[in-house]
C-alpha cells in the first residue's frame, strides 16, 4: 500500500465548506480518506455537501463554531459515534480583519485570535485523547505567510497565524510519543474570497496594485491555487510524513526566500 493512501483514515477539516479547506479535504478524499467538516452555520454546510457530492464525494457535514468549546467536544462525540474516531485533524477555519492597529478594536483583535489561534488550540484539544488511545493521530494546521512575516493591517491575523506556528510546534513536542504527529502548512497568497479583496480589478482596468506586489514577490510570478496544497497536505496527512514532526511545510511559490522582483 502506497505511504500517500489514507483508505480507512477520518479527516475533520474544519471550515470547509468552500476555499482553502474544502480543496484540501477533496483532496484527502480522493487519496482514501473519510470526510467530515464543519462550517459556522447550516446554509454553508448544505452547500458544503452538495459541493462534495458533485465532485463524487460522501461528505459528512456539521454546523459547528471552533471556538465554542462545549460544541466542538459535542462535534467531536457525534463523529466519533457516527463516523469514527478522528485520524486527521485540519485546523483550516479562519478569518482575517485588514484594518490598521491603531484602528483595530480590541474586541476585533480578539475575535481573529479565537477564530485562528484559540480555535485550533480548541479543535486539537478535542481530538487528541482519542488519537492517544488509538495510537496514532495527525494534526494539520493551517499557518500562513503571516507565521513568518507582518504587513500593514493583518496585526491580528499575524499574531495569530505566528502563535499557531508555535501552538503546533508545542503539540509535536508534548504528544510526539503517543505517534501523534502535528505539523503546520503554510500557503502562500492562494485565490480564495478570502483574498478576494486583494485582486479586485481597478476601475482603470488594471491590476490591483497588491495583486502586482505578490506576483513581483512570487519566484513563480503567480497567486497559488487552492489545489496546490492538496498534495502537501496528502502528504502531511498520511504515512509518508510519519517521522515529519513540528514542521511548517511553506507551500508558496517561494515567496520566503525571494527578496522581489526590481520595479520596472
Ligand atoms: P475563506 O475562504 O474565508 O474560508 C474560511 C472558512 O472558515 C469559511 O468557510 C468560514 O466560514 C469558516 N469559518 C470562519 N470562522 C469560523 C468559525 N468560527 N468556525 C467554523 N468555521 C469558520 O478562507 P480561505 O482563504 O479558504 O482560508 C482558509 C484558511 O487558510 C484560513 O485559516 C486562512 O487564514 C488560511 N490561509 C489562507 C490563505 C489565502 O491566501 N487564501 C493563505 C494562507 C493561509 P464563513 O464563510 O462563515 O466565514
Ligand atoms: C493578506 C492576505 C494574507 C493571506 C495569507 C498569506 O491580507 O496579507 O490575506 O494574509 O491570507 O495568509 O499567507
Amino acid at each position: 500500500m502506497s505511504q500517500f493512501d489514507l483508505n480507512g483514515k477520518i479527516a475533520l477539516v474544519t471550515g470547509a465548506s468552500y476555499g482553502i479547506g474544502y480543496a484540501i479535504a477533496a483532496g484527502l478524499a480522493k487519496s482514501g480518506a473519510t470526510i467530515v467538516f464543519n462550517d459556522i452555520n447550516q446554509d454553508l454546510v448544505d452547500k458544503g455537501i452538495a459541493a462534495y457530492a458533485a465532485d463524487g464525494i460522501k461528505a459528512h457535514g456539521y454546523v459547528a463554531d471552533v471556538t465554542n468549546e462545549d460544541q466542538i467536544n459535542a462535534l467531536v462525540k457525534q463523529i466519533e459515534a457516527e463516523v469514527g474516531v478522528i485520524d486527521i485533524l485540519v485546523n483550516n477555519a479562519g478569518i482575517i480583519k485588514r484594518i490598521p492597529m491603531h484602528e483595530m478594536s480590541a474586541a476585533e483583535f480578539r475575535q481573529v485570535i479565537d477564530i485562528d489561534l484559540n480555535g485550533p488550540f480548541i479543535c486539537s484539544k478535542a481530538v487528541i485523547p482519542s488519537m492517544i488511545k488509538k495510537g496514532s493521530g495527525k494534526i494539520i494546521n493551517i499557518c500562513s505567510m503571516m507565521s513568518e512575516l507582518g504587513r500593514e493591517t493583518v496585526s491580528a491575523y499575524a499574531a495569530a497565524k505566528g502563535g499557531l506556528k508555535m501552538l503546533t510546534k508545542n503539540i509535536a513536542s508534548e504528544y510526539g510519543e503517543y505517534n501523534i504527529q502535528c505539523n503546520g502548512l503554510g500557503p502562500g497568497y492562494i485565490a480564495t474570497p478570502q483574498t478576494a479583496p486583494l485582486r479586485e480589478i481597478q476601475a482603470d482596468g488594471s491590476r490591483h496594485p497588491f495583486d502586482q506586489f505578490i506576483i513581483a514577490k512570487t519566484p513563480a510570478a503567480r497567486w497559488g491555487n487552492a489545489e496546490d496544497l492538496v498534495g502537501p497536505a496528502v502528504f502531511l496527512a498520511s504515512k509518508a510524513s510519519d517521522f515529519v514532526n513540528g514542521h511548517v511545510l511553506y507551500v508558496d511559490g517561494g515567496i520566503l526566500a525571494y527578496i522581489g522582483k526590481q520595479p520596472k
